[in-house]
């Protein structure tokens, strides 16, 4: 028994049951002895790509996701996917083969400490045999209870090393991280509700991770309050009466009109950054600001707020409740048959615009509207970043937060297909779409051979428009020359078929057919090469240029 194999049983121990990564022979023992305690592995053509599956895994499952890579390159190919991960505080584990202390001369050889501090990640390392446990344990509670993503190193002669095969693994830590607020402050956010006609509720992944949907629909109710969520929080109040969907740049005129109405903004788990607040117009300029987070440095990290409550989401908001119950307190605030009315008929699905679809090019909200129509409510969406990414984000509902993949963090383009991928895998019952620009697709292009390997029942839709929109759309106004962000057309339903996906090419809605058909049945994963046409330019995307 050697060290390496200490370290698979010890993280199978803790309760890994999945593992994505790319095996190198700095990785290989460790990650066998992970599959023979039990933990399925997937094997990922990048290291990006298998962190990001990791990372998506950990968000739809709430575990800690776990990745697996090979020293040097197979570290420095994982950078991105644990920028994303770190800058999204998802609890992560990545165990990374490392050079041996005293070979200053392998090819291999790199800082990896410093770079994954330098990315925001925790470094960890198994030091000796004699602590090996205790070094995994350590590093697998800084993931789970700090939310951190951590490189674990395992220097190669370490991994070598005999050891102890009846060496104890401690149970996994699983303590009550609830914190619940202090009283006066409770008592002092009740008097700003108390004193509001119309409060708003904008609701982030904080309130999702809290558990906080039904204590935040519960004020909401007894304030009057209008709902909404943070991007991350996307489908936290899905069917909810009185919500308006995603504040910020994706929200919908109806719900961007009504945000601004509101006199108090209640932030539940949500930072209110730039992009939550389309850089600061969804508050009104007389509304005020109660920011409710575990997380002391969130509050007024983004913007001033009257007042910052650190506690719990949900136990401060039943909280709250209490208190307004205790006053006797009932608003009807924005709650009327005529707000109700106007939310009816204000979302994007209801908004008219002239298609722009020519025939050889489809409009892509036409698109995105007929994929809403078709898909199974129980879906699961993932979307890459471009300037496409709004489209799904504004069309296609989804029916909770984990249906929602948004890796946004670091802004990176290319991770899309990936976390679709590490969400599929964690939700085989729902239907997964990827929806992805067609430079992020290329990017990530060797993730088709996985999805293809696999049959997964996964539908990868590309927003093609044959170039990089994004800085089309950035650069053409200004006269730019754009010859370098174009791109010829490329065959996405041929580079399926060639990964072993169905392939479909679609130009006009009727194209869409196939995909309808392959709903019913979802044999495999398919491949859509949606040629989108490109005049279609999104507010959003104008309006993050401009307050840049
Ligand atoms: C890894 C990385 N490289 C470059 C960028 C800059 N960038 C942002 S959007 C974009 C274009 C993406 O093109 P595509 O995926 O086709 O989506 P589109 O904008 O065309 O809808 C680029 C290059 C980035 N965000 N991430
Ligand atoms: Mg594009």
């Amino acid at each position: 028994m050697t060290v390496a194999e200490t370290v698979g049983r010890t993280v199978a121990a803790l309760g890994c049951r999945q593992v994505f990564g790319v095996v190198g022979s700095g990785n290989f023992v460790v990650t066998r002895a992970l599959v023979e305690r039990g933990a399925a592995f997937l094997a990922a053509r990048h290291e990006t790509a298998a962190v990001t599956m990791a990372d998506a895994w950990a968000r739809v499952t709430g575990e800690v996701g776990v990745a697996t890579v090979h020293q040097g390159p197979g570290f420095t190919n994982a950078l991105t996917g644990l920028a994303e991960a770190a800058k999204a505080r998802t609890p992560l584990l990545v165990l990374a083969g490392d050079t041996s202390a005293a070979a200053v001369r392998s090819n291999f050889r790199v800082d990896q400490a410093a770079m994954a501090a330098a990315v925001g990640a925790v470094p960890e390392r198994v030091y000796t045999p004699a602590t090996a446990v205790d070094d995994v344990a350590r590093a697998y509670r800084r993931a789970a209870l700090e939310r951190r993503a951590v490189a674990l190193m395992l220097p190669l002669d370490v991994q070598a090393a005999s050891d102890d095969p009846d060496r104890e693994v401690p149970p996994a830590p699983a303590p009550d991280t609830r914190t619940r607020p202090a009283a006066e402050v409770v008592e002092a956010a009740a008097d700003l509700l108390a004193s509001a006609r119309r409060p708003a509720i904008v609701a982030g992944r904080g309130a999702v991770l809290a558990g906080a949907g039904g204590a935040l629909e519960e004020l909401g109710e007894l304030t009057g309050a209008v709902l909404a969520t943070s991007a991350l929080g996307n489908g936290l109040f899905a069917g909810q009466p009185y919500s308006l969907g995603i504040s910020g740049g994706f929200a919908s005129p109806v719900a961007a009109a009504l945000l601004r109405e509101a006199d108090l903004v209640l932030a539940a788990g949500a930072s209110l950054n730039t992009w939550t607040t389309r850089h600061g117009a969804l508050v009104g300029p007389g509304a005020r600001v109660v920011q409710i987070d575990c997380d002391i440095d969130a509050i007024g990290a983004h913007r001033p707020v009257d007042l910052g409550v650190v506690g719990d989401v949900a136990e401060t908001a039943a909280e709250l409740t209490a208190a307004l119950r205790a006053r006797g307190h009932a608003e009807t605030g924005f709650r009327t048959p005529e707000v109700a009315d106007r939310i009816a008929a204000g979302g994007w699905r209801h908004q008219p615009y002239d298609d722009a679809g020519t025939g050889e090019r489809i409009d892509p909200r036409t698109l995105s509207i007929e994929l809403h129509r078709m898909l199974p409510p129980e879906r699961l969406l993932a979307i890459d970043s471009g300037h496409f990414m709004g489209w799904p984000a504004m069309y296609i509902d989804v029916p909770d937060p984990p249906g929602f993949m948004f890796t946004q963090a670091f802004q990176s383009i290319g991770l899309g297909l990936a976390s679709a991928i590490g969400a599929a895998v964690a939700r085989p019952d729902r239907v997964t779409i990827a929806a992805l620009g067609d430079g992020g697709a290329l990017m990530a292009a060797g993730e088709l051979d996985t999805v293809g390997r696999l049959g997964l029942p996964l539908l990868v839709v590309v927003y093609n428009d044959a170039a990089y929109g994004a800085e089309v759309h950035h650069f053409g106004p200004h006269g730019e020359p754009l010859d370098i962000v174009r791109f010829p057309d490329s065959d996405f339903a041929a580079l399926g078929r060639a990964a072993g996906a169905e392939g479909v090419t679609v130009r006009r809605v009727e194209d869409l057919a196939a995909v309808e058909r392959w709903i019913e049945a979802r044999p495999g994963p398919m491949v859509v090469d949606a040629k989108v046409e490109p005049s279609v330019v999104a507010e959003w995307l104008s309006e993050a240029f401009r307050a840049h």
